[in-house]
This record gives structure tokens, C-alpha cells and sequence, in this order.
């Protein structure tokens, strides 16, 4: 695929990202689809705007195409990604664009989907239409992320969220652990869930806080997306809040399969969602396996919200892609519990690393996002 870097203008960079904005609005609701952002410029001005629809249909570029009617003739379309070139529910992105008339495609980043990878743009330059590729890909990249992983690796971007003290602990020795951070670090963090396909945690968790798992922020109550415990040996309580409304917000348990079979039934029985894994040859249930099923089962973004057991088991196997690291002003004690359990670490190459992409104050606490160095 040819990239091209040289002679874009600040016009297409700013249109592009209008498009890479109007693709947030996707996240954690198109899965396994991608978001991806579409805008349509004529003359300088901007005649239509789509995303990425609530279940991954319809497409950005139908969306904007369908905005912009008849404005479309002759029009520029900076999309986030590759236009697809399969016939899926609906006829191929490229093929809209190239029925609507459109003069000039900007792509950030290819389509890595078997089904499109470089057709969508080979139909589109084959019908005569002006192809870029390459403008703003490292943002692109990063809003595709979780469908990127999905495709190529099989499994979702993970994030990993965790509040603690300015001494990294996320409880007392007591274990108390409700609240660490403060209510603005809080709804943040509700806000994350509401951007990503699951929210995961250890069974650890499950047991010790009966969490609920929901995206509680004022009109995000929809966006709750499906709740994932990672519970090998099946101890989260028939009774415990997740189990009681796994009918209304999905709720999966990923397990050891082969395990007892009437207690199999009764959470089944409950609406929860059982994902069979098999034993690792210490009979152990290993977390590449977890994500790999969630990947064959769609998702694209996990939440990863604890334990500290989890929270160590994915840096162990270097499965963090983000970190979204809440530090309260406040200090607990080497005696308070660590945000990572111990992971056996000796040598300190061996540690996985992160750079730091962002700091915020959240309230009296402190947001930092980092991201895994590949
Ligand atoms: C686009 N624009 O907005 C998205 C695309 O199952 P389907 O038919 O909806 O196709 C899903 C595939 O389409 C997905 O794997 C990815 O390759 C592409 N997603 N393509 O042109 C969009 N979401
Ligand atoms: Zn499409």
C-alpha cells in the first residue's frame, strides 16, 4: 500500500481529525466492529459527518453519505480507516463512495480485516478516485486499537484501571478499600466504561466488593457494556449483584471447563454466560486463553478493574496495552495491600514498561494514563 505524508494540507489535517473525533463516538458500541469517523468536505466546507452506528452498522462513510445527499458529487471523504470492500449486511463502503461521486479519498490507516486489507482502496483507485493513505495513522491507530488487536492477535486491547494511594496500595491492611479515590476520579472512571466492549475482574474482587459493574453516569446508563469475573474454580455466589441481574447487563464467567455440573446449571439457570477454558499444565486457568475468548467472541476493548491477583497475572504475561492509574492524595503503609500482587519479578528488564501519555487532576487525585512501550 502506498503512504503518502508529503502533501497534506492543514485543511486535510484538521478534517481528518473532525473524523478521528467523530470515531470516539463509536467506542465501546460497535464491537467486533471498528469506530471509525467520516467527514465529507466541498468547496472547503463540510457537507456530511458519520460514525460508526451502535452494533457496528451501519458504517461511517454510509452514514456520512447519506448526511451530505446530493453534496456529495465531487466531495472530499477523510475516513479513519480503509473503506471496507465486502458485501457484509449492507453493499461496500467503497462502492458508496464511488456511486455517490466522490472526487478524493483520505485514509488514516488500512483495514487489516482479511475481507477488505487494501481491496477497499484498489476499487476505490480503480473507479478513478484520488487515494491517500497515511494522514494522521498513528492517531488512527490508536482509536482502532482494540479492532487492530482483535484482527491481528486475536485478542482485545487491554486497559487496565487502578485506584490507589500515593504509596500504590488499593486497600488497608484491613482490606477497607471503599473509597480510595474521590468522586471526581470516581465518575472517570465510570466514563471509561462506558468506552469500552466488557469490564473484567478477578473473582478475588468479585467476592470482596459485590460490585455491580454498570456505567452509573447520568444518561450513559445504556452504555453499560457486558461484565467479565475470571473465576476459575465457579465461587462467585448465586447471590452476589452480578448473578441477580445478569439478565438485564450481560454477565460472562470465564472458567475451567469440566467443572461441577449442577452448579454449572444454576448460574446458567441465572442468565450468566459460562466461557470454557482449558487448564494450562499446572492445571491453572492462563489469561491469553481468557482474552482469546473474548476476542472469538467479539470484543475489542476490556476494562480490567481488579484485583490486585488479575492486575499482577496480566503485567506477568505482559498483557496491559493502557494504563489508567487513579492515585489518591492520601497514604496507606507498606502494610496496605498492593495494587499488583507479587508476580515473582527478579530482574528488572523483565518488568513490562509503559510511557506516560497524560496527567490530569481529578478532584484532590490524580489521573495518569500510560501506554505499553511495544
Ligand atoms: C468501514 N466503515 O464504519 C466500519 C468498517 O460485518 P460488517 O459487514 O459490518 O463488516 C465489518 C467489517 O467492516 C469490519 O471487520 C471492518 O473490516 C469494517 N468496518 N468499515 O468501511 C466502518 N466499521
Ligand atoms: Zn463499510
Amino acid at each position: 500500500m502506498t503512504t503518502s505524508h508529503t502533501h497534506f494540507t492543514a485543511d486535510d489535517v484538521a478534517h481528518m481529525r473532525a473524523a478521528l473525533a467523530l470515531a470516539t463516538r463509536g467506542l465501546g458500541r460497535c464491537a467486533p466492529n471498528p469506530a471509525v469517523g467520516c467527514v465529507l468536505v466541498k468547496d472547503g466546507r463540510v457537507v456530511g459527518r458519520g460514525w460508526t452506528q451502535p452494533g457496528g452498522r451501519p458504517h461511517a462513510e454510509t452514514m456520512a453519505l447519506a448526511h451530505a445527499g446530493n453534496a456529495s458529487e465531487g466531495a472530499t471523504a477523510y475516513v479513519t480507516l480503509e473503506p471496507c470492500s465486502h458485501v457484509g449486511k449492507t453493499p461496500p463502503c467503497a462502492d458508496a463512495l464511488i456511486a455517490a461521486g466522490v472526487a478524493r479519498v483520505v485514509v488514516a490507516i488500512g483495514d487489516p480485516d482479511p475481507r477488505v486489507s487494501g481491496r477497499g482502496i484498489a476499487r476505490l483507485r480503480d473507479a478513478g478516485i484520488i487515494v491517500e493513505v497515511g494522514l494522521l495513522d498513528e492517531e488512527a491507530r490508536l482509536v482502532t486499537e482494540g479492532f487492530l488487536r482483535r484482527v491481528t492477535e486475536g485478542r482485545p486491547m487491554v486497559t487496565l484501571k487502578l485506584a490507589t494511594t500515593l504509596d500504590g496500595r488499593i486497600a488497608t491492611r484491613t482490606h477497607e478499600s471503599q473509597w480510595i479515590t474521590g468522586p471526581v476520579a470516581r465518575s472517570w472512571g465510570h466514563g471509561l466504561r462506558s468506552i469500552h466492549d466488557a469490564i473484567m475482574v478477578g473473582i478475588g474482587t468479585a467476592l470482596a466488593d459485590d460490585p455491580e459493574l454498570t456505567c452509573r453516569l447520568p444518561g450513559l446508563e445504556e452504555r453499560s457494556p457486558i461484565r467479565a469475573v475470571v473465576d476459575s474454580r465457579l465461587r462467585l455466589p448465586l447471590t452476589s449483584r452480578l448473578v441477580r441481574d445478569a439478565r438485564r447487563v450481560p454477565v460472562w464467567v470465564a472458567t475451567l471447563s469440566g467443572g461441577d455440573a449442577a452448579r454449572r446449571r444454576a448460574y446458567q439457570e441465572c442468565g450468566v454466560d459460562l466461557i470454557d477454558i482449558d487448564p494450562d499444565a499446572d492445571g491453572l486457568m492462563p489469561l491469553p486463553a481468557v482474552l482469546a475468548a473474548l476476542g472469538a467472541r467479539g470484543l475489542t476493548r476490556v476494562l480490567v478493574e481488579g484485583g490486585a491477583q488479575l492486575a499482577a497475572s496480566l503485567f506477568k504475561d505482559d498483557l496491559v496495552d493502557r494504563l489508567e492509574w487513579y492515585r489518591a492524595a492520601k497514604v496507606i503503609g507498606g502494610d496496605g495491600l498492593a495494587a499488583a500482587q507479587g508476580f515473582g519479578l527478579e530482574r528488572l528488564d523483565g518488568a513490562p514498561r509503559f510511557t506516560l501519555v497524560d496527567v490530569r487532576a481529578a478532584g484532590d487525585d490524580k489521573a495518569e494514563s500510560y501506554r505499553r512501550i511495544a
